[in-house]
């Protein structure tokens, strides 16, 4: 710690309600003054990103390529933010092994129903009409931590008691 930031990695599936958490992470920290930097799967894609899809072998370079730029802002002491889906526990692993000590491991968690009925992009319906491959938790998977520093089910739990269980993982830091 001392110094150093913190990598606050958020996985699980699409509309399970990382970004929401993330956001709301980031305007609490604002609000204390501290400078965050969020980096959002759907954004990362938009461009660095930009030439990957999703089979599995396109995920872990998704997955490798983020923990790199977070291990750079973590270097710098910022607090880094991730919201990308992480499907596998080998690329988890690896995101871990890039960061090294200052990764935290969040999962957020919501059931694929739970996340077809919030469906905020309209992706799912999408998947409903068969319009989309390899998506996950429907033909490409997504595999359940056995052990996460941090669960987040946001069946139970709103974006504000989300983020506090968040920030309560970097109340030891120093500024
Ligand atoms: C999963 C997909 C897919 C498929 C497009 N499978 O919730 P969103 O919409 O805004 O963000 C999701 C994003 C997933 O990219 P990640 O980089 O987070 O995924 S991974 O960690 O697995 O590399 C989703 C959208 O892209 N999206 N097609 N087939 N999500």
């Amino acid at each position: 710690l001392g110094q150093n930031g913190i990598v606050l990695w958020l996985y699980g599936m699409s509309g399970s309600g990382k970004s929401t958490i993330a956001t709301e992470v980031e305007k609490q920290l604002a609000a204390q003054g501290r400078f965050t930097v969020v980096l959002d799967g759907d954004n990362l894609r938009s461009g660095l990103n930009a030439d990957l899809g999703f089979t599995n072998e396109a995920r872990n370079e998704n997955v490798r390529r983020t923990a790199e730029v977070a291990k750079l802002f973590a270097s710098q002491g910022v607090i880094t933010l991730i919201s990308v889906i992480t499907p596998l526990r080998r690329f988890r692993e690896m995101a871990r092994g890039i960061v090294g000590e200052d990764f935290r491991e969040i999962y957020v968690k919501a059931d694929f129903e739970t996340c077809a009925r919030r469906d905020p992009k309209g992706l799912y319906a999408k998947v409903a009409d068969g319009k989309v491959a390899n998506f996950t938790g429907k033909d490409s998977s997504f595999e359940e931590p056995e052990e996460a520093e941090l669960i987040l089910d946001t069946q139970k739990l709103s974006p504000t008691q989300s983020a506090t269980e968040v920030l309560s993982l970097i109340s030891g830091l120093s500024k």
